[in-house]
């Protein structure tokens, strides 16, 4: 901190003693201020006579969650990347963020990450292992935990365990899928069979007297030179859907016609077409439900439509199981119960391990209920208590004495998340997003807090240690700020809800400054680059094509701009987080809902730990309430939202206001 700005908060000090309401504006100033120098000792100067000295602990409970590709680009490509993750850690510790869960790192075609590739290298997208380890490094120097999002769930269908798995009955991979002969429901087709790569094929087509195709047959040649002029008017489609090639046959006389077709990439079908334009009700290269396998040097009847796929003679169709779409197949290991004698297990746990000894942290399971088809058995929570051993084995193994974070994501109510906490000892709550929405649009904060510490009850009814990973929303959820109308009051008493309740908090990029977007136009909608200075080029939206909200992209929502406004979400957010980081009972106390008030817009509980009890007190809705204290003390107002005034020993709270007192 510059001197002007301790000379300031001398002042401001000075004041709060006299009047504590100021305190909301000290932490904001404080946030101003200290930008350049987030690690400096808490401005908030413990009263010599209170007990309680408020300096960072380090221990907030709080994560944020972080898009690799949108989050910071350091080299101006465009993509996020690990070196702008690590310019970046001071951002994160100002918010009193504990740990980052960053998306897939690893190699991946799509931009999301989650069809992973290869589960023990990093996207070079995103820099080299080097810059990997180097962020972690630096996060760590910080206090800072790093969380590798781990997709178990399924990889990619260009991971090279599917592509051998698919071609090669004996592979020892062919196991490490849900392959099928027939067609299920939630399976998607491709070929097996192993590709020659490309080869020279000369094609036969026999016709009736009509013209109509009747029998193709394919040979492979050593050369594959055409006699005379196509003008067939008979076609052979081939190639992608992008790539796609329609040569026409060259006429043989006898009604047949010959086509010779030099470097044939035999990871194509063909189909035969008796019009360059007309290709009926099924798109050239789709996939095909009545597909026919050719065999080398035999005539294929054809049907009369002619209007499908037709198999090289290498190719079979296969199923696998891909739950979340084609390219994403879903890994097979093997009856729960024994899961972990799977080779599948065995490979994904070797690379979690490598990430372990390298010194991360922890992961986010992605989509564990899909990971066996049961949701409701204990299939699922077996796996990830075998998984969870392992990695935990490992982590004491590389020096640690505690136990590895692991956090899953169960997307469902309480009751159906509460049996999978015999697997791991934290899941992400999405209840309490839903249960926050609906109180604040019903303007109902009674009832709220008993809600969730009720859930918080089921959980730890299952294991002790249990934690709740609360969160307003994800990448695969509409923003908070538009379920909320994008109503700045209601989103930032959602904020302070968030941070001030128990579990532990997961703030998602962008949240913290007040980003907006929804799925209807696409998923990349909320997964917009954080604007860090007020020119919109300081986004890495290369990821996203440019697909972020334009209007939402303005100078006001940007970083630069925010840090410098103490009425901004930021500074919120650095309020509110270096509160949760400077008070343990907010980051780890109990949960208790005060009860019998008589404004049921009010919603009121404690919280307490070794000692330290907290009121927070919020206002639900757009009108002001009063709160009386009832034997609170109302003396030492600790942090504020909004307008919160105690006179003659009573509070009023503006709409949608928050206020905290010590006890
Ligand atoms: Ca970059």
């Amino acid at each position: 901190m510059d001197l002007p700005c301790r000379r300031f908060f001398f002042i401001i000090f000075m004041t709060m003693k006299r009047f504590p309401l100021i305190f909301l504006t000290l932490a904001v100033l404080l946030a101003g201020c200290k930008t350049n120098e987030p690690d400096r000792p808490d401005p908030v100067k413990p009263d010599p006579v209170d007990p309680v000295k408020p300096s960072r602990t380090g221990e907030s409970g709080i994560s944020y969650q972080l898009l690799v590709y949108s989050f910071c680009d350091s080299d101006g490509d465009g993509t996020g990347d690990f070196k702008g993750i690590e310019s970046k850690l001071d951002y994160l510790k100002e918010m009193g963020v504990q740990a980052v869960w960053l998306s897939p790192v690893h190699p991946a075609t799509s931009y999301h990450g989650y069809d992973v590739e290869d589960y023990s290298a990093v996207n070079p997208a995103y820099g080299t292992e080097a810059d990997f380890e180097a962020m972690l490094k630096a996060a760590h120097s910080k206090g800072i935990k790093v969380y590798l999002d781990f997709v178990l769930n399924h990889s990619s269908k260009e991971h090279p365990w599917f592509i051998q798995g698919k071609a090669d009955p004996d592979s020892r991979y062919r196991g490490y899928y849900h392959f099928s002969t027939t067609a299920k429901s939630g399976y998607s087709q491709t070929v097996s069979g192993t590709d020659p790569g490309k080869i020279n094929v000369k094609f036969t087509l026999k016709c009736n007297s009509s013209g109509t195709p009747q029998t193709l047959k394919a040979e492979r040649v050593e050369s594959a030179a055409n006699d005379g002029t196509p003008g067939s008017g008979k076609y052979l489609w081939y190639g992608s859907v992008t790539e796609s090639t329609m040569p026409e046959f060259y006429s043989a006389g006898n009604d047949t016609y010959t086509l010779a077709v030099e470097g044939f990439e035999t990871s194509w079908g063909v189909l035969v077409r008796t019009s360059k334009t007309e290709w009926g009700t099924r798109k050239f290269g789709a996939a095909s439900t009545n597909a026919q396998t050719l065999v080398w040097g035999v005539p294929l009847n054809l049907k009369s439509n002619s209007d499908y796929d037709i198999l090289m003679p290498w190719m079979g169709s296969i199923w696998y199981q891909s739950v979340f779409g084609s390219y994403m197949p879903d890994l097979n290991y093997g009856p729960a119960a024994s899961c972990e004698d799977s080779e599948a297990f065995k490979d994904v746990c070797a690379a979690a391990d490598k990430w372990i000894m390298m010194g991360v942290d922890g992961f986010r399971l992605d989509a564990v209920k899909h990971i066996y088809d049961n949701e409701n058995s204990d299939e699922n929570p077996t796996f990830l208590k075998k998984f969870y051993d392992h990695c935990n084995a490992t982590y004491k193994a590389a020096g640690h004495s505690g136990n590895i974070y692991m956090v899953g994501e169960q997307w469902n109510e309480p009751n159906y998340v509460t049996p999978y906490y015999k697997g791991l000892n934290a899941f992400f709550e999405f209840a309490f997003c839903w249960r926050l929405t609906e109180a604040i649009n019903g303007s109902k904060g009674a009832g709220f807090a008993a809600t969730i510490d009720g859930y918080h009850k089921k959980y730890t009814a299952t294991r002790s240690d249990a934690i709740a990973a609360t969160k307003l929303s994800n990448h695969d959820e509409d923003r908070i700020a538009s379920t909320l109308g994008r109503n700045t009051g209601k989103l930032k008493l959602a904020a302070a809800v968030l941070l001030t309740s128990g579990g532990e908090p997961y703030i998602y990029q962008g949240e913290e400054l007040g980003y907006w977007g929804t799925k209807a136009n696409g998923d990349v909608y909320v997964r917009t680059p954080i604007m860090w200075t007020k020119d919109a080029g300081s986004a890495a939206s290369a990821a996203l094509d440019g697909n972020v909200d334009k209007n939402m992209l303005t100078p006001d929502i940007s970083v630069e701009a925010q840090a410098a406004d103490q009425n901004s979400m930021l500074a919120l957010y650095r309020s509110f987080g270096l509160l949760r980081d400077c008070y343990p009972a907010l980051a780890k106390g109990s949960f208790e809902e005060k009860t019998g008030l008589s404004n049921s817009a009010i919603g009121a509980w404690y919280r307490e730990y070794n000692g330290q009890k907290i009121l927070v007190v919020h206002n639900f809705s757009a009108a002001t309430v009063s709160f009386s204290p009832s034997g609170d003390k109302l003396s030492a107002m600790i942090g504020s939202n909004g307008s919160a005034t105690v006179k003659n020993g009573n509070l009023t709270l503006g709409g949608y206001a928050s206020a905290l007192f010590l006890q």
